[in-house]
């Protein structure tokens, strides 16, 4: 095996004195940047809407459903601003940070819209700046700015590792890879990681292969088979720029004592990345993106979790827990008043909420978040839970099988999409009966019978059967122009913005 030595310049943590300078610089310049922002909130009232979820949750068909919806006066009727005609245009401005790409609106929007399609999957933070003219209550003519930053979920359950030494996450990483179904899907790793001894020299080769293999069995966790959420490190699955690079190298080893790792050893390296992964991936995204959002949209995709079986259930309710720990006040106050997150208001957002008749999928998200909710012992911002469809892409119907009367939906499935031995062409309506929720989480998770999603096995057999839909044709407004229907998109609006157009 080649043994080569690190590059010490990639890390960053190698002169600590030259890194406390620069550590100063740029508390200096985040202080800065804080007060700036501060100065204009002032004149130009601005709001900072964060919207997360891990990949496939429906973050690009949320923003843009929601900017569509509020440039072309929507019907949506909870939300008061708009309901109550004090809202009088919604335009796009160039947003505020150079650095980050924009929201490709435009893009998404005809893919809705003229395609009838979903849009592409984007993988990385984009930004985009709505400016919405409005009346305040007492007849003042005002605007509100919203700036609309969507972020990986995968990234903010990165925030937790600035709190862990490279031995509690270890620690941590592995023991959750020996519970069922992870342990399976880990095999392969921990066939590699028992032939490692931390304490020999140290060996790229070694590194390489282990970050490969723990990168597999995160990925394969992620596989819409067992669908589950909690797998940090978040830029394994979502490398944006610096994926190869000795940051992104590095994995769990199995640590015996407390022994700080001997100079030169596999551990030394390994935890030296593990330190370098943090400052020059997980830090910035706190600084740059985190602490400056005012609101919190995280949105769940419950029904890719069902699907899977109780398992991904269960993955799910302790990723609540872990995302809820994120936003805990104080938790990652590094420096200043100034760098602390400010978030008063999350929403939690079942999507896809038009896959089900009408929905008990609420519930469910509503238990699991007061779970997390006592888990993460959380108190500070303000919580609301919400089952929504930002674009509503079937209708509901009763359908009549035998003597039973089913509550099903009706809708084109998307191209490609089956369900037992019938694949679907894109163009055929069907209507289909996606199986009945139980009334609380509980029964999910701990049913004497563990139940069956459609990931897991025959369609014939499963308890739930979530197929993706496509796009719905557009629906006119009472203005005459045309808009895309939706599902409790306002009350979503109206728990994150509504207080604002004051
Ligand atoms: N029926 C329906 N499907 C949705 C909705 N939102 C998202 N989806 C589906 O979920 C997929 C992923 O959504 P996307 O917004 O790209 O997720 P992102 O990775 O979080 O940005 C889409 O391609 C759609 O198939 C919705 O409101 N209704
Ligand atoms: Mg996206």
């Amino acid at each position: 095996m080649i043994t080569q030595t690190d590059q010490p310049k990639t890390c960053g943590v190698i002169n600590p004195m030259l890194t406390r300078v620069q550590a100063i610089a740029e508390e200096a310049r985040l202080a800065a940047r804080a007060i700036l922002e501060f100065g204009s909130h002032l004149l130009h009232p601005t709001v900072r809407l964060g919207v997360t979820g891990l990949s496939g949750a429906g973050k690009t068909v949320f923003i843009t459903a929601l900017v569509h919806d509020l440039m072309h006066g929507a019907r949506l009727p909870v939300f008061e601003p708009l309901t109550s005609g004090r809202i009088a245009r919604a335009r796009l401005e160039p947003q505020p940070d150079d650095a980050v790409p924009r929201f490709e609106y435009e893009r998404h929007v005809d893919a809705l819209v003229k395609d009838r399609a979903w849009p592409e999957s984007t993988r990385r933070v984009s930004e985009l700046r709505l400016v919405v003219e409005y009346q305040s209550s007492g007849g003042a003519d005002r605007t509100l700015t919203l700036d609309i930053v969507d972020y990986p979920g995968e990234w903010l359950l990165d925030l937790p590792l600035l709190a862990m030494s490279y031995r509690e996450w270890s620690a941590q990483a592995l023991k959750l890879s020996y519970e069922e179904p992870r342990r399976r899907l880990a095999s392969r790793w921990h066939a590699h990681l028992a032939t490692l001894d931390p304490e020999a020299g140290e060996d790229e080769q070694a590194a390489l292969a282990g970050a490969k293999l723990f990168t597999d069995y995160l990925r394969a966790c992620r596989d819409a088979r067992y669908a589950l959420s909690l797998l940090p490190p978040g830029r394994f699955l979502m490398p944006g720029e610096r994926a190869g690079a000795p940051a992104f190298t590095f994995a769990p080893l199995a640590l015996g004592g407390a022994e700080a790792p001997a100079k030169g050893s596999l551990h030394a390296m390994m935890e030296r990345r593990f330190e370098a992964y943090k400052s020059l991936v997980v830090r910035p995204f706190f600084h740059e993106h985190f602490v400056r959002l005012d609101r919190q949209v995280v949105l769940v995709d419950a029904l890719a979790a069902l699907n899977a079986g109780p398992a991904a259930v269960k993955d799910l309710e302790a990723t609540l827990a872990a995302i809820l720990g994120c936003f805990r006040p104080g938790r990652w106050t590094l420096g200043s008043a100034l760098m602390r997150p400010r978030i008063d208001r999350i929403l939690f957002a079942a999507t896809k909420a038009d896959h089900l008749h009408h929905t008990s999928l609420e519930r469910i998200l509503a238990g699991m978040t007061e779970q997390a909710i006592g888990r993460a012992k959380f108190s500070g911002a303000r919580i609301d839970v919400v089952a929504l469809a930002a674009v509503r892409a079937t209708r509901e119907a009763t359908i009549a099988r035998g003597r039973e009367r089913l509550p099903s939906i009706i809708g084109v499935p998307a191209a490609g999409e089956a369900a037992g031995t019938e694949v679907f062409d894109g163009s055929a309506e069907i209507a289909a009966f996606p199986g009945d929720l139980p009334e609380d989480t509980g029964a999910l998770v701990a049913g004497a019978e563990p139940f069956r999603g459609l990931s897991a096995g025959p369609a014939r057999d499963a308890d739930y059967r979530f197929l993706r839909f496509r796009p719905p044709p557009l629906e006119p407004t009472d203005a005459g122009s045309v808009t895309l229907p939706h599902i409790r998109l306002d009350r979503a609006l109206q728990f994150l913005l509504g207080d604002r157009f004051i």
